[in-house]
């Protein structure tokens, strides 16, 4: 489907959605209380006028007002799902490399099975410590070609001269673990995807890789 289209759906489930949620303005006043209403009301986490229910349904984050990091709050973003790739970096020094890019089969240090997110290896090739990261990737639909893009900054990832970290995005909290939408494409869509990830850091070429995810796999359970 064409970004036109996708905007047009958005905009017009959201004011469906954001109706439902007022009541509608023919409803009486004591059909608030019927029960009866769709359930798009409700607590609105992250403040950014669209409630939990509605973003679950939009496909949206409800613990980020700016889902996908364009500097545009989801309410007032026409594809709230798909930022532009804002890293500009015109150095070609190379400073550190990206590697073992896992999208599903994910394990703990323990080896133990853990729910599918994004997780690759960086290793700093340099001679300082490397940090202010960014990075930006995208989710493809292998077979609608839909495509989201996600802009995210790394405060306090730190990789030091000669040393190889993980780097994942899930909700788990813990370090160096990036929140991810839990309503993205990665965990609602069963079609294949392709991720393709851009990691920058100041003054250094930006490393990019690409991985597949297979069909079927969203086992959901964002964590
Ligand atoms: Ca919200
Ligand atoms: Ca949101
Ligand atoms: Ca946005």
């Amino acid at each position: 489907m064409s970004k036109k289209i996708y905007t047009f759906m958005f905009m017009a489930i959201l004011s469906a959605l954001l109706l439902a949620a007022c009541g509608g303005s023919k409803a009486p006043a004591a059909s608030a209380s019927s029960g009866s209403a769709p359930a798009a009301d409700g607590p609105d986490t992250d403040g950014d006028g669209i409630p939990d229910s509605a973003e679950k349904v939009l496909g949206t984050d409800p613990n980020n007002a700016d889902t996908d990091g364009d500097g545009q709050n989801d309410l007032a973003d026409q594809n709230p799902t798909m930022a532009d790739n804002p890293i500009q970096e015109s150095s070609t020094t190379q400073g550190f490399t990206i590697s073992g890019l896992l999208v599903e089969n994910n394990v703990d240090a323990n080896g133990a099975g853990v729910p599918d997110h994004l997780e690759f290896k960086v290793t700093n090739t340099g001679t300082a410590d490397l940090t202010n990261f960014d990075i930006y990737y995208t989710i493809t639909d292998k077979d609608t070609g839909a495509v989201q893009g996600y802009y995210r900054t790394l405060p306090g990832f730190v990789v030091k001269p000669g040393e190889t970290k993980d780097i994942h995005f899930d909700n788990t909290g813990q370090p160096d673990h990036f929140s991810v939408n839990p309503n993205s494409a990665f965990y609602t869509d069963q079609n294949g995807l392709t991720l393709e990830v851009t990691l920058h850091a100041p003054g250094l070429a930006p490393q990019t890789g690409t991985v597949d995810k297979d069909p079927g796999g969203a086992e959901g359970g964002v964590e």
